[in-house]
């Protein structure tokens, strides 16, 4: 017997307002920055559309400044800040780390030099960046200093928050903050830091403590080299905790953005699981961020911010949006991370290498096409059986949907099928259907099924230009459906476990798009050139882009995707004689004329 299937009817009379909260991701230790593999992987980063990736929250990016016989040097943190704003990330800024180690946190009379140290900080940063660009930032306090990271203890984290504070305020007032990171529900360092800000003094400037936002981490499950099931609504479940008790003991705190900006499935970036690279972590992202909209927004919690602290670099199982190929091994950069500003010179040299995109990134490309107004989807039960909707409208009225089938738990199979009807849908529409699965490909089994030599056998990851181009292939989402729908839409969509799909739909137009903007970049890869290809991407709902390989001056391109590309930019390797051509396509599927990509 075929079950019957799963309904997704977004009910317009509940619409509301939608703000896409997901945007930031985080890695450590912030020289990172200065090193070829990280600014390769900010550059790919950026080219998700729409800013569908916009906050970066590295840790340790204080270690950058060292402290001389008269003052600081700052030249290496504006060198790595720089790298986040010349790539349009807005930095979500922990102000972590201890120049040269001259602090000790644990003695007395630190903090005035703490604040002068964080005022001058700002001061250049104002001068460098501009004001308006700072009042985009967000500075939060030390990372996770319920964890060794901090080490002091808790009343000199509370003066060092202060001193934080009084910093900023002296440099330019009103710069957002917040605090404190934490990493344990409801830690002891939690409580002193939301008590301190209800009640306390600001120890140097003797106003009550200014916060912005309270952050914390809730994350799926704790570390574990066994595939061991996440428990997403848990997640929810101890951000309500946070939320209960502040409405409890500090309302005065109660409406303050929650931002949990290390929102992952599981703990420990390092540790390997496949899952991380396939169909699995997409699916799960897209859950873990309807169940905010649904458990938290939608109960009255005043929703911040999500992030998924995959910025890392590393390879395939772990919690990172590229595989690495070549370049430097990457350790447990965080837990052994000891700044060695003598060592600067090595991190700007590395081997050859390549990145490849995850699935992980790839939703990343398919939320950043939601639209401002959620239209709810009545009677589904994703936290129970695995099939959820996020519906969503633009100001033009065009529909961008994301459906995902995801379970807590790793090693499922099965598949549904969803009908999708949208409402208010009469006359001619154009519906283009994306989607990710691991059905149809991912990267990883692209790779699985060679016989590369890989860990322990090989330190890094390796693989000739026609393998890396084939997973790069695999990462993006595929085109399951291009139809012109009549007087209303209705689709039936097969959703194996797990997979994320996009469904695009507005009102039929057989006008072109215009051609793109196109860009060529040259970029060292493993096995010598690539071709970094990315566009304009305009405003028009629903266009997309085909990139295709031509040869010579007259040849036909050949389009080497035969899905259109969500994101603003693709990577291929580069092959003699051959030029590389990019097109817009509509929802219609018409297409513009190609448009040679060049370098600039
Ligand atoms: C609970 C816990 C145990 C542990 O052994 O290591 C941890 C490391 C734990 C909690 C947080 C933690 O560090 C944060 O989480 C990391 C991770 O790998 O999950 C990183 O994503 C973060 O940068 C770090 O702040």
């Amino acid at each position: 017997m075929t079950a019957s299937p799963i309904q997704v009817r977004p009910d317009l009379s509940k619409a509301h307002a939608f703000d896409r909260f997901w945007r930031g991701t985080g890695f450590s230790p912030g020289e990172l920055l200065l090193t070829p593999e990280m600014q390769r992987t900010l550059k790919l980063l950026s080219a998700t559309p729409c800013q569908g990736v916009e906050y970066l929250r590295p840790h340790f990016l204080l270690n950058l400044v060292s402290k001389k016989a008269t003052g600081y040097d700052f030249s290496l943190l504006e060198e790595a800040v720089d790298v986040m704003v010349d790539n349009h990330f807005v930095p979500f800024f922990e102000i972590m780390g201890n120049p040269s180690d001259a602090f000790d946190f644990r003695g007395t009379d630190w903090a005035p030099a703490w604040r002068d140290l964080v005022a001058e900080m700002i001061q250049r940063f104002a001068i460098r960046y501009g004001e308006d660009e700072l009042r985009r930032w967000y500075f939060e306090s030390w990372n996770e200093p319920d964890l060794p990271w901090w080490t002091s203890g808790e009343a000199a984290f509370l003066v060092y928050y202060d001193a934080c504070v009084a910093g900023l305020d002296a440099a330019l007032p009103g710069l957002k903050v917040g605090g404190p990171g934490t990493a344990r529900t409801l830690s002891p360092m939690f409580k002193a830091f939301v008590a301190h800000c209800d009640a306390g003094e600001n120890r140097l400037t003797g106003e009550r403590p200014r916060c912005d936002f309270i952050s914390v981490h809730e994350k799926g499950v704790e570390k574990s080299y066994e595939d061991i099931a996440p428990d997403s609504v848990g997640i929810c479940r101890r951000e309500w905790q946070a939320i209960d008790y502040l409405r409890q003991y500090h309302p005065s705190l109660a409406g303050l953005p929650i931002i949990n900006n290390e929102c992952d499935p599981q703990v420990g970036w390092w540790q390997h699981h496949t899952w991380r690279a396939t169909a699995y972590k997409p699916a799960i992202i897209a859950k873990i961020i309807d169940q905010h909209q649904r458990l938290m927004a939608d109960r009255g919690a005043p929703m911040g911010m999500l992030f998924n602290d995959n910025g890392f670099m590393g390879e395939w199982g772990q919690r990172t949006q590229f595989t690495l190929f070549g370049g430097r091994s990457v350790s447990k950069a965080q837990s052994e991370h000891e700044t060695d500003l003598k060592r600067v010179d090595e991190l700007r040299r590395t081997d050859p290498f390549s990145l490849v995109k995850k699935p992980s990134l790839s939703v990343m490309d398919m939320l950043a096409q939601l639209g401002d107004t959620r239209v709810p989807v009545p009677d589904l039960t994703p936290d129970e059986d695995g099939p959820g909707a996020i519906a969503t409208q633009d100001k033009s009225g065009n529909w961008a949907v994301l459906l995902y089938h995801s379970r807590d738990a790793v090693r499922v199979s099965g598949s549904v099928k969803i009908n999708l009807e949208l409402p208010d849908t009469q006359s001619l529409w154009d519906v283009l259907v994306l989607a990710l699965n691991d059905v149809d490909d991912n990267p990883f089994a692209v790779w699985e099924l060679t016989d590369l030599p890989r860990p322990p056998r090989s330190p890094k990851l390796t693989a000739p230009s026609v393998v890396l181009d084939a997973m790069r292939r695999a990462a993006e989402p595929r085109q399951h459906l291009r139809q012109r729908c009549q007087d209303v839409i209705n689709l039936d969509i097969e959703m194996p476990l797990p997979s994320a799909a996009l469904v695009l739909a507005a009102p039929a137009s057989d006008i072109p798009p215009p051609p793109p903007v196109a860009k060529l970049d040259e970029i060292d890869g493993l096995n010598g050139p690539e071709w970094f290809v990315s566009w304009d991407e305009g405003s028009a709902f629903g266009v997309r882009f085909d990139v295709a390989l031509a040869d010579g001056e007259n040849g036909e391109p050949v389009p080497v995707l035969d899905s259109p590309i969500l994101a603003s930019a693709f990577v291929l390797s580069a092959v003699a004689d051959k030029r590389v051509m990019v097109r817009s396509v509509a929802l219609s599927g018409m297409a513009s004329d190609w448009v040679e990509a060049v370098c600039v």
